[in-house]
């Protein structure tokens, strides 16, 4: 059937489908991808008071993409102390932040009690923020490191007050792809394996993807289609982020980035894809602010939050190694003709602006 006839009767749609898109003009997939998320949510556009926290760049992992980890030899090699990082979460409460977002290299050195008592220490101190931490990348290196299972490393987060897994380390799932930019690290189906092990305990995460590097637009539809097969059997899975390649102090030698045409492209059509995970994010940091926005009328329905400060992105080049501050923020949306509602991390409304 006609990819078009498929879309007006809102379909599922399927690899040679999401392919075909690909091919529809930016007008015609904006169209289709917008009416699915004024259905869902209206004008509404989602953002967050947030701090990200990176809290070491040492890794045993070398991903081609990653201008963020430090060899040994780097000199520019850190890791927070709990204090430090305490410090940090201190300094930004009082910016109102009402989640932080914390992702880690993966240091052999540290111990796994580094990894864990932080987030413990950040409950006990500030009890009403939400500690969204460790990616299945950095659990997976936790397993091994520790030789414990992956349900040991989620019931010690559990324990310690994880409240929800952030989305990174799923770059893409195609195991050629990935052999290539990040081999070594957690396989696709491990990703999945331990986002859906975290659903089972009746938590939340969400799936990024890296794309804008050596994938093609089929790997980036296979990578949907892996998520959307999880989620309809575990529901877990809050927002869908597609992570627009930084090209800069990185071993992938892209010539050309990605263009705004085929980035609002890769998010209309997340969101046509997946019509089982409720929040497309327009990830400021990879888009930039501008584009966050414009994405809004392509299906995308948050922007991400007001992060402070930001380390992996920007070290590729991003613009986003300071934040964005809230009343700014709110403006933006507005002036773009959203409405701001300021979520929790688990898309409950807390404020609309
Ligand atoms: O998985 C690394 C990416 C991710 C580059 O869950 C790069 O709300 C672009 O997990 N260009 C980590 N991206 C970030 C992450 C995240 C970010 C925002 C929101 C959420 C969420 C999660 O950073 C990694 C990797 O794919 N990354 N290098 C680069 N050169």
């Amino acid at each position: 059937m006609d990819i078009l006839k498929k879309l007006e009767n809102n379909e599922r749609l399927n690899l040679e489908d999401g392919i075909k898109l690909y091919d529809l003009d930016l007008i015609t997939l904006g169209k289709y991808a917008n009416r699915i998320r004024e259905e869902k949510h209206q004008k509404k556009t989602y953002f967050n008071i947030n701090r990200h926290i990176n809290p070491t760049n040492i890794c045993k992992d070398v991903c081609q993409f990653c201008a963020y980890s430090a060899s040994r030899k780097n000199p520019n090699q850190y890791t927070l102390t709990h204090e430090e990082i305490l410090n940090i979460v201190k300094n930004s409460s009082k910016n109102d932040i009402k989640e932080v977002h914390i992702v880690s290299a993966h240091n052999p050195h540290t111990g796994l009690t580094w990894y864990m008592e932080i987030f413990k220490k950040i409950k006990t101190n500030f009890p009403h923020i939400h500690v969204k931490a460790l990616t299945a990348a950095e659990i997976h290196f936790l397993s091994k490191q520790y030789q414990l299972s992956y349900e040991d490393i989620i019931n010690t987060m559990i324990e310690y007050g994880v409240d929800s897994m952030p989305g990174g380390g799923a770059e893409i799932f195609d195991e050629k792809i990935r052999k290539r930019i990040c081999g070594g690290k957690v396989s696709s189906e491990q990703w999945l394996e331990i986002h859906k092990l975290w659903h089972e305990k009746g938590r939340k995460s969400n799936a990024t993807m890296l794309f804008g590097h050596i994938e093609s637009r089929e790997h980036r539809i296979d990578h949907m289609l892996r998520l959307r097969n999880l989620q309809d059997i575990t529901g877990g899975f809050n927002a869908f982020i597609p992570l627009v390649f930084q090209t800069q102090n990185n071993y992938l030698k892209v010539k050309e980035p990605v263009t705004a045409h085929e980035i609002l492209k890769t998010y209309a059509i997340a969101r046509i894809m997946l019509d089982n995970i409720p929040n497309i994010k327009a990830y400021w940091a990879t888009s930039t602010v501008k584009l966050a926005l414009i994405a809004q009328e392509f299906g995308a329905n948050d922007v991400d939050g007001t992060i402070e400060k930001e380390s992996i992105q920007s070290a590729a080049g991003a613009s986003s190694a300071k934040g964005v501050i809230q009343n700014e923020f709110i403006e933006l949306i507005r002036n773009s003709g959203f409405i701001p509602v300021e979520r929790d991390s688990i898309y409950n409304e807390l404020k609309v602006w």
